[in-house]
């Protein structure tokens, strides 16, 4: 098994990520060529690329503590500096979340630590992200993996504090504290961990391609920090949860993988993995390799069974072995650690889900574009073409002729002026029921519903205190979404109906313009609500009933769903904003070509040259036209097919669906 297997399908990724990115620019220009760009479609252009650019894949371990989580990161990510890079250790290690990853806008390499005290404000990790000025930051010096290694071992760091800072940062409580169990005495002394989340910029070649690698801390801190299991987990590609062969599936264990982790697998491009760590342990140099294969084996099917998932979602590995053999050089020991077969897992799976969904967004939208202005093109060549016919008749004929066309020319183009006129009509009533969904969407309307539910709880900072909160807000939130998708429902009637006019009556071309749907939105709603109940349900929280846990897990679950209705707020906005310009733009394309032939039919009466001259003039047009639809075709199979052989150099005209149309 070749070591840098993962190495290599990361690169092709990025690879076929920049080739996505190459066609887009090409349209982008072609666009800008043709002067045909509106400020939405280059807006929305825009945030497409910048969208691809920043693309990261996110891959997050979770385990109780010291199941192995950092050692199989270093032996995955890290093995070729020749160490351990992130400390791991025996015992009792960090609460502190850490994020790997490329810092490309600064350049920089460094380490940028929160502090534990900032737990005391009333704000998200993800708020603090955005003010670095509460970050304490430490350079990385990446040509010393010495002077790297011990700078992230800060990351780890603990310190002693009086009890009762402890219990007000919520990290001491008696009933999940077993040396008062045993004592029923509280220590006046608590320690406790120095950071609250940390942040790694480094520029490791995989980091660079966009790989993201979250690090969590065990089941305490996950009951702790509710952020986690609410946003960061849930935004992973692979939620990798980490058990180890010597404890097997513990009560711990399984409390984490109920209540915060397997809700993960009801999410789509979200791959859960189980990772049976250290199966080291079970090597026995007395017994021989089948023996000890078939109790690695039987070890799996029972961690599956437990977990309630296919056994062939659990990965039995050694990760200590595998950063050993990786460092060593040694292939057969690699071989045995089985780390290969995670790898390509990833590589496989993994990388491919992530694929699909940035390609399916992109033919989605840019896609949608490039066809937008195919048919254009098409419906003015069809026009063209029309008046060619038409002008090559009139050779030879007399004025009435002509004046008998000029005539029937401007019925025509008085009928059509009619229906642009109800068009504007129904352009001002999906205007109208657009500020009905928006209103309904807004950050005032969820502000007043999360004050409603923050009254109500105010005074019961409790799990029943939770429970009636949960309800309101859910409540409230949910019958948003409700009324919103059926004013959505309306005006994608009216939109359609509207496009379906023109298209009967003018031969305009049939195009389906780009939907708004709640449904995802709804979707992700109904998931926090689902992680909202395992919450309140789940040991640490029942058992403790800690007020401060109670009001952190609010504040994340609110700052949640505000971002989710920003979102949809500003989805339906720019949908709104777009959805009527493929007709507009073709409702003006339609007029100046009616004007155009009315012009030259006008003009050919005066003189008869004029004949000759548009007649050429037109043909020139189809010349051009034709070219454009080839460039445009090209574009339009390269977005299709990205990263295939001769995907973005292939001639024009060579395959492709819509180019049997156009030539
Ligand atoms: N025997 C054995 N020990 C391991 C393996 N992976 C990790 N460990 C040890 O388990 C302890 C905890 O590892 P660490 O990576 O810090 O666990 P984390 O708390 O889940 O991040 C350390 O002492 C590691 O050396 C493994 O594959 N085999
Ligand atoms: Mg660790």
């Amino acid at each position: 098994m070749k070591q840098d297997q993962l190495d290599q399908r990361l690169h092709s990724f990025s690879a076929w990520r920049e080739d996505l990115i190459h066609t887009v620019q090409q349209f982008q220009e072609w666009l800008e060529d043709h002067q045909q760009v509106s400020p939405e479609q280059e807006y929305r252009l825009f945030e497409t690329l910048e969208a691809l650019r920043k693309d990261r894949l996110a891959i997050a371990f979770v385990a109780e503590f010291s199941r192995g989580k950092t050692e199989l990161i270093n032996a995955l990510f890290f093995a070729h500096y020749g160490r351990r890079l992130l400390p791991s250790e025996a015992g009792r290690t960090t609460m502190c979340p850490t994020e790997l990853f490329w810092d490309q806008e600064s350049g920089e390499s460094y380490l940028r630590l929160l502090p534990i005290e900032s737990r005391l404000q009333d704000r998200s990790v993800a708020d603090f992200k955005h003010e670095p000025i509460h970050w304490t930051q430490i350079r990385l010096d990446t040509g010393d993996p010495a002077q790297v290694a011990g700078a992230l071992h800060e990351v780890i760091k603990t310190k002693q504090v009086p009890l009762e800072r402890a219990r007000e940062l919520g990290l001491y409580d008696e009933a999940s504290d077993p040396a008062y169990q045993s004592r029923g005495k509280a220590p006046e002394q608590v320690e406790i961990p120095c950071w609250r989340h940390a942040l790694i910029s480094f520029p490791h070649e995989l980091l660079k391609q966009g790989l993201v690698i979250l690090d969590t801390p065990g089941l305490n801190a996950l009951g702790c920090e509710p952020e986690l299991t609410l946003s960061m987990l849930p935004a992973a590609q692979a939620v990798l949860f980490v058990l180890a062969a010597d404890t097997g599936v513990t009560r711990s264990d399984m409390d984490m993988w109920q209540h915060h982790v397997s809700a993960v697998r009801h999410r789509n491009n979200n791959n859960l993995v189980v990772v049976l760590n250290k199966i080291d342990t079970l090597w026995d140099e007395l017994k021989d390799a089948a023996a000890v294969d078939a109790s690695i084996e039987s070890q799996r099917q029972a961690s599956a069974e437990q977990l309630r998932i296919d056994p062939q979602q659990v990965f039995p590995l050694s990760a200590q072995k595998a950063l050993l053999a990786r460092v060593q050089g040694n292939d057969e020991l690699l071989k045995a650690s089985r780390l290969c077969d995670l790898e390509r897992f990833l590589g496989d799976t993994v990388l491919p889900a992530r694929q699909k969904l940035i390609h399916d967004q992109l033919v989605d939208d840019v896609g949608a574009l490039v066809d937008e202005h195919i048919a254009i093109l098409e419906n003015r060549k069809k026009n063209l073409e029309k008046q060619l016919l038409e002008l090559r008749s009139l050779r030879g004929k007399n004025s009435d002729v002509i004046m008998h066309l000029m005539s029937k020319s401007r019925e025509e183009q008085a009928a059509y002026l009619r229906n642009v006129e109800s068009f504007q009509n129904s352009r001002r009533l999906l205007q109208a029921q657009a500020r009905n969904m928006l209103e309904a969407l807004s950050m005032d309307a969820l502000d007043r519903l999360i004050n409603r539910t923050r009254e109500n709880m105010s005074r019961s900072w409790t799990t029943a205190g939770l429970k009636r909160g949960m309800e309101t807000f859910f409540e409230g939130a949910r019958d948003t979404m409700e009324q919103v998708s059926t004013q959505s429902e309306q005006t994608r009637m009216l939109i359609r109906a509207t496009y379906r006019k023109f298209h009967e009556e003018h031969g305009l071309p049939q195009i389906m313009p780009k939907q708004f749907s709640v449904a995802p939105f709804s979707a992700e709603l109904e998931r926090l609500y689902q992680e909202a109940e395992a919450f309140r349900r789940s040991p640490v929280t029942t058992m403790t009933e800690q007020s401060f846990v109670i009001k952190k897990f609010f504040i994340s679950l609110v700052s949640h769903t505000r971002s989710l209705f920003f979102k949809a707020n500003q989805d339906a906005n720019q949908w709104l904003k777009e959805v009527m310009n493929p007709l507009v733009r073709q409702i003006k394309d339609h007029k100046a070509t009616m004007e155009k032939r009315l012009a030259t039919l006008r003009r050919i009466s005066e003189s008869r040259d004029t004949l000759e001259a548009r007649i050429r003039e037109i043909e020139a047009s189809l010349r051009d036209g034709r070219q454009q639809l080839d460039t445009l075709a090209h574009i339009r199979h390269s977005l299709h097919n990205p990263g295939t052989p001769g995907g973005k150099d292939r001639a024009p005209g060579a395959t492709g669906r819509r180019q049997e149309a156009v030539v």
